[in-house]
């Protein structure tokens, strides 16, 4: 169960009502697809859940959580204003960033007794936050998806379908420990590979083809990521120099990150040596963005961001060139900020491979 006081600092409420399934699994390391967490001050906490999950719920007696059971029929958020009584609780932070308009309005009829206040974007930058176990969850993550990378160039060659390259990527992830994939992988070869999140297709992989994989690994709840792109016998000249001014322009901004980098800052690092190379109408994304138990989480490098990257906070840094008609290049490691380092969690090679 993660301590909540920075989150009740920031919120200011007597309790905070927990129903999506990132945040329940977040706070309390328990997967489920139903359930109510009820976070109070002084880390007292309530849950919630039905017959599916009360048994393994148990678990979570062990960190001080008042497990309880919605009986046959009973109301659910008829429990949730009880525990509120007895808690004397009257102001409720709820999800904004979560529900649906129809989980909003429902929960506003449940709860008209009591103020409710949004406390999505605070339950965001707490965890942005990582602590050790997150790491020690998205670094394993992490080396799957670098052990990965290194088996599946045993396996691409002429002749295979970039959907057959998906597949094997997958297996092995998962052959070596991987629970699911992060996000739908991404295999593009040939001139597929300048559509940034091109899907694998049944396009077979020729001679002179530049592929790119963006896949991730997931890992107790979290994520990885990474890209790499390859060349599948001797890339043109003009693949050849895409692909050295993205590795420049990643490495630049990996080798400037810091602890209290703007958001913005790390990618003009990355974009400018773009730009001087006359290909910035070709990096069409933003630099990089943190995850956790989702993919895609805050802060962000973009040239709107307004982050400060701060200790313990993850950041990707993931540049490319995607030229129409010709093909593209992305390079993504995933960073970890430190308080006097940055350090960089993928360790696959960089340098340019030619199978
Ligand atoms: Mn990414």
């Amino acid at each position: 169960m993660k301590i909540t006081d920075r989150l009740f600092e920031l919120s200011q409420t007597d309790a905070i009502l927990v129903v999506s399934d990132k945040n329940r699994i977040y706070f309390t390391g328990f997967a489920s697809t139903f359930g109510f967490l009820i976070l109070m001050p002084q880390n007292k906490n309530i849950f919630i859940t039905d017959p599916r999950y009360y048994e393994m719920a148990q678990v979570l007696q062990a960190d001080n959580v008042d497990v309880r059971l919605i009986e046959n029929g009973a109301s659910a958020y008829g429990m949730v204003k009880d525990v509120f009584a007895e808690n004397n609780v009257k102001t409720v932070g709820f999800e904004d960033t979560e529900l649906t308009v129809s989980d909003f309005s429902s929960m506003k009829d449940a709860f008209v007794d009591f103020e409710l206040v949004p406390v999505g974007k605070h339950i965001n930058f707490v965890r942005s936050f990582k602590d050790e176990t997150e790491l020690e969850y998205i670094r394993k993550a992490q080396s799957i998806t670098d052990l990965a990378f290194s088996e599946i160039l045993k396996f691409i060659k002429p002749g295979i379908t970039e959907r057959e390259v998906a597949i094997e990527l997958e297996y092995i992830m998962q052959k070596n420990g991987s629970e699911g994939l992060a996000f739908d992988t991404i295999i593009a070869s040939g001139v597929n590979s300048s559509k940034p999140h091109a899907h694998p297709s049944d396009k077979r992989i020729e001679l002179g083809d530049p592929v790119t994989m963006d896949f991730g690994a997931r890992y107790h709840g979290y994520c990885s990521d990474m890209t790499r792109t390859i060349f599948v016998g001797n890339p043109s000249d003009e693949m050849r120099k895409i692909y050295n001014i993205v590795l420049l322009a990643q490495t630049t901004a990996i080798n400037n990150a810091y602890c209290g980098v703007g958001g913005k800052e790390l990618d003009s690092f990355a974009r400018e040596i773009i730009r001087a190379n006359g290909y910035d109408q070709y990096f069409t994304h933003s630099t990089g963005h943190s995850l956790g138990i989702d993919i895609h989480e805050a802060p962000n490098a973009s040239t709107r961001s307004e982050a400060i990257l701060q200790a313990k906070q993850l950041i990707t840094v993931e540049p490319g060139i995607y030229v129409p008609g010709l093909g593209g290049v992305r390079i993504e490691d995933l960073l970890l900020i430190e308080q006097d380092s940055v350090i960089d969690l993928t360790t696959s090679d960089k340098n340019i491979i030619i199978l």
